[in-house]
This record gives structure tokens, C-alpha cells and sequence, in this order.
């Protein structure tokens, strides 16, 4: 049986593969694989290792001859039409759980980067601009005793609270479901969006990225914002207007914006790259080699499964 892998991933996915005698279809090209190409090379595939730079369409899952499963390089999955590869029988799995700590690492880096001005200070001191200690030079905020409020308390959300809790942090959250564990743990409170909008500090997202989810941050709810607030956004772009984020940073507004994913990557708005309250990341909240490491195997391992009859590890579809 032939596994189409669609970009360069870890090897480990690929030995794993091999062991398990499957034969790997694989653009050598480290760039995202072509339209054409996909379509050509997943027409003969049994199961096809997908990343977030693959668009899977309705069009070219029906034109999927073989393929009984997809597995997602990625706990984000809006790449691909899940209804459609239902409909077609089609599992589609994604790597959940393997990136938790990773991403939410880095959620809190760029709440510090954000509120204590990291980046901005580095480059202030490399553009020759230290000339000497101040009492006032480049001050920032304290995380002590703001409030955090976590969009989407799913795993990485949860992971972020935990963490957020040894810096200080009072944190509420807005979720469909309460999670009373995490409520335990961190101290923390569910509330209302619009509640979650007004009253905090910080706002961290973590959302998937969903017809009900996109644009859930409109203008009208990013205007509820504190006149001071700092946004993380380390889940998906789209999930906020973005347009409006700009011109509130610009206005000052909010105080800053810590992003590690944007509308339309990798072409940025080209106005937060001028902006010195905001920190700009190329989309690396699971960029450790030991993430990407179980996310490769993880993927594999799900099309190991699914092609030898048993079940998926982590579906996100249900036959
Ligand atoms: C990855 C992500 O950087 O898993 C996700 O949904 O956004 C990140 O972990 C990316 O998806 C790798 O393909």
C-alpha cells in the first residue's frame, strides 16, 4: 500500500512507514506541494500524511480513488473538508496532545515578550540606542495579580492556566463546557466572552479555527477590550479581525499583541511589522524538535492503524 507524505517531516514518520512496509510517495521539494501534484500522487495513495500548507477540498477528496485515511501533521485541521471526507468514508485524523506544551510555552513567552517588551528592548540595545541605565527606560507591566482570560480552555488552553498561575496570574475562561478539573487546579472561573473581554488583562486564544469560531473576536468584541489589554494569539488568525486589531495597536488602543499566527500566512500585514508593541512569530508555537518528533510519529501511526484494519489514535472524524 502507498503512503503519500506531501512535504519533508520528520524521518521518523517515514521509518516507522517503511518498517510497516508501505511504499512512501514523497516530493523531495521541501516547499508545499503543488495543486497538480497533490492531486495526482493522492489519486494513488492509500493514506495521505497532510500538513497545514495542504488545501484538502471537497474536489480533491472526491477525486481520492484509494484513500481510506488522512493523516494531519497538525492539531488543526481547518486544511481540510472534514464533511467531505466523511461523506466519502475517509478518517481524518490530527496530532493532539504530542504539541500541548510546546505551544503553550511558547503563549507564555510571548505574554512576557509582550508585557515586559523583550523584543523590543533587544532591539533597541542592538540598534546602538543603550547609552546608559535610566530609571524609566523601556518599562513594562507585571503579570502579578492581572487577569488572564483564556479563550478556549481545551488541552493547550488548560496547559497555558497552569502555567499562567505560577506567574501571579487570576485567570477566567470562556469555554462551551465547564472544566472543573482545570477550575480546581488554577482557581480559575468560566465566564461569558463578553464578561472574558472586558474584565481581562491579557487575552490568550485557543480556539480551533471553525465556521462558529471565525471572525468570534469581531470588531464589536474586540471594542469591549480593557483600554490597556494585551492579546496572544497563538491558535489561528482568522479567529479574530484582524484588520481591527491593527488599527487598535495603532491608536494604542490596547497596549500590545503577541502573534504567532495571522490571516493570509505567510503574507503579514505589513502594518504590524511596523509596530514596536507588537511581537510577530512565523507560526512555531510546536517548533521543538521533540514535538515535531511525536507529531511526525503520531501522524504515521494513525495511517498504520487505520491501514491494517484497526482503529485511528486520535480521530477527529467518526465513521
Ligand atoms: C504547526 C499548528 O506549526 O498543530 C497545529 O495546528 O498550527 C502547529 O502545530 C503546524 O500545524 C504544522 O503543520
Amino acid at each position: 500500500m502507498k503512503v503519500l507524505i506531501t512535504r519533508r517531516i520528520p524521518e521518523v514518520a517515514i521509518n516507522l512507514l517503511k518498517k510497516n512496509k508501505f511504499e512512501i510517495l514523497q516530493p523531495i521539494s521541501d516547499k508545499p506541494i503543488s495543486k497538480n501534484r497533490l492531486k495526482l500522487l493522492a489519486e494513488q495513495a492509500d493514506g495521505i500524511l497532510s500538513l497545514l500548507t495542504d488545501r484538502i477540498d471537497k474536489e480533491l477528496i472526491n477525486s481520492l480513488q484509494r484513500c481510506k485515511v488522512i493523516a494531519n501533521f497538525a492539531v488543526g485541521y481547518n486544511n481540510i473538508d472534514i464533511i467531505a471526507a466523511s461523506e466519502k468514508g475517509i478518517i481524518v485524523t490530527n496530532t493532539p496532545g504530542v504539541l500541548t506544551d510546546s505551544t503553550a510555552d511558547l503563549t507564555i513567552a510571548l505574554m512576557l515578550n509582550t508585557t515586559r517588551r523583550i523584543s523590543e528592548s533587544e532591539k533597541f540595545l542592538r540598534d546602538g540606542k543603550f547609552t546608559g541605565w535610566k530609571p524609566d527606560l523601556l518599562l513594562g507591566r507585571e503579570l502579578k495579580n492581572k487577569i488572564l482570560g483564556i479563550i478556549g480552555a481545551g488541552a493547550i488552553g488548560q496547559a497555558v492556566g497552569e502555567r499562567a498561575l505560577s506567574f501571579g496570574l487570576k485567570i477566567i475562561y470562556y469555554n462551551r463546557s465547564p472544566k472543573r478539573e482545570f477550575e480546581r487546579k488554577t482557581r480559575s472561573k468560566k465566564v461569558s466572552l463578553n464578561t472574558l473581554l472586558k474584565t481581562s488583562d491579557i487575552i490568550s486564544i485557543h480556539l480551533p479555527l471553525s465556521d462558529e469560531t471565525k471572525n468570534l473576536l469581531s470588531k464589536e468584541k474586540l471594542e469591549l477590550l480593557k483600554r490597556d489589554a494585551v492579546i496572544i494569539n497563538t491558535s489561528r488568525g482568522e479567529i479574530l479581525d484582524e484588520q481591527h486589531m491593527i488599527k487598535m495597536l495603532e491608536s494604542n488602543r490596547i497596549y500590545s499583541a503577541g502573534l504567532d499566527v495571522f490571516h493570509n500566512e505567510p503574507d503579514i500585514n505589513p502594518r504590524l511589522l511596523k509596530m514596536r508593541n507588537v511581537i510577530v512569530l512565523p507560526h512555531v508555537g510546536s517548533a521543538t524538535v521533540e514535538t515535531r518528533n511525536a507529531m511526525a510519529e503520531l501522524a504515521a501511526k494513525n495511517i498504520i492503524n487505520v491501514l491494517k484494519g484497526r482503529k485511528p489514535l486520535t480521530p477527529v472524524n467518526h465513521e
